[in-house]
């Protein structure tokens, strides 16, 4: 029996008494896959480590497990993760870490549909109730949350020979350091209201749609002005810069984004996915995300009622553009 079906028998007063559901209830679905609890769910702890090998998965069925109450490792990397664009960045470089010096991490998976980021085991570790966080059980069990201290921690303490980042006396630290900024407070805040606003709201105000899309276009016109020419986005290699962005450009089609603007963006992402361990952090914790660019244009493909809805929903984007006489322009 699903969590939804368990609310509605109970009466109302006992259900008024539960968290209200999140609006990732309807936009991150769980992925039946890989949610695994080691509370509940023993035979398949071993999934939980990506340094053991995967059990199978258990069936697809109405599964409902206990959500993580605490850590769980005694040594390495904890990742606390859930399947969203902010959360693979630290899956993506773990994954790469992993391939490159053979660094092992454990991950459990924190369902924010059901508010465990906000449980005081968890805020302990990220102050903002929000995932990615990380534990280092090898550094006095020191915590890390907000992806761009994450990413920056791993490297300098993980990546000695700078494979995905820069000596710190460099310049290209700095550069990366700025595109990393930049997506924390432009491209992932403007992308999320975006997705919020545009997919996911209760409401779907047309000022705020075309505010919100609108300013995530202009932000992909910069990313795509910075991508002319480069294969990365510094130093003309893959690296913490690049994994910053990565998650929410591999989902920019579900924020309203139309990829066929940003062909610089574009051939940059595929160039990210082709690398096996980008591959792999994007399957953290869940499995491949059913909301990539790449899932939904197939999505679209095989159903034509999903093909009938994308096109009534680009209709409304486009009339909430005209409404207030949005123009493309970047910067
Ligand atoms: N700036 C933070 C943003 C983290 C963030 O917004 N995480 C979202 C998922 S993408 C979250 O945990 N949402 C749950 C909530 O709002 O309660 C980062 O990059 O780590």
């Amino acid at each position: 029996m699903s969590v939804t079906t368990l609310r509605c028998l109970l009466p109302r007063h006992i259900r008024t008494l539960l968290p209200a559901r999140s609006y990732y209830s309807q936009s991150f679905p769980i992925p039946h896959t890989r949610q695994f609890n080691h509370t509940t769910a023993l035979p398949y702890r071993a999934s939980y480590s990506t340094s053991r090998p995967t059990s199978p998965p258990p069936p697809k069925q109405d599964i409902e497990m206990a959500e993580p109450t605490g850590l769980i490792a005694k040594s390495g990397i904890e990742l606390l993760t859930f399947g969203t664009p902010n959360g693979f960045k630290a899956s993506i470089l773990l994954e790469e870490l992993k391939a490159a010096y053979g660094k092992e991490y454990t991950y459990q998976t924190i369902n924010i549909q059901k508010n465990t980021q906000k449980e005081p085991w968890f805020t302990a570790i990220s102050p903002n109730g929000r995932i990615p966080a990380i534990v280092d059980h090898d550094n006095n069990n020191f915590p890390v949350f907000e992806g761009l201290a994450i990413l920056n921690y791993l490297a300098r303490r993980y990546d000695p020979e700078h494979r995905f980042s820069f000596p710190v006396d460099s310049d290209e630290y700095s550069e990366a350091e700025q595109w990393m900024a930049w997506q924390h407070g432009g491209l992932g805040p403007m992308q999320g209201q975006a997705n919020h606003f545009f997919r996911f709201g209760q409401e779907k105000p047309p000022y705020a749609v075309q505010r919100y899309v609108g300013e995530t276009e202009r932000l992909y016109g910069i990313l795509d002005a910075r991508l002319a020419g480069r294969d990365f986005v510094v130093g003309g290699r893959f690296s913490v810069a690049d994994i910053s962005l990565l998650g929410w450009v591999n989902m920019a089609t579900l924020s309203g984004v139309d990829m066929a603007m940003f062909p610089n963006v574009q051939k940059w992402l595929d160039r990210c996915l082709e690398r096996p361990a980008v591959q792999k952090g994007f399957a953290v914790p869940g499995g491949p995300s059913q909301f990539s660019n790449a899932a939904l244009a197939k999505a679209l493909e095989a159903d034509p009622e999903k093909r009938k809805a994308a096109e009534e929903s680009l209709r409304f984007l486009n009339e909430c553009k005209e409404k207030y006489g949005y123009k493309y322009a970047s910067p």
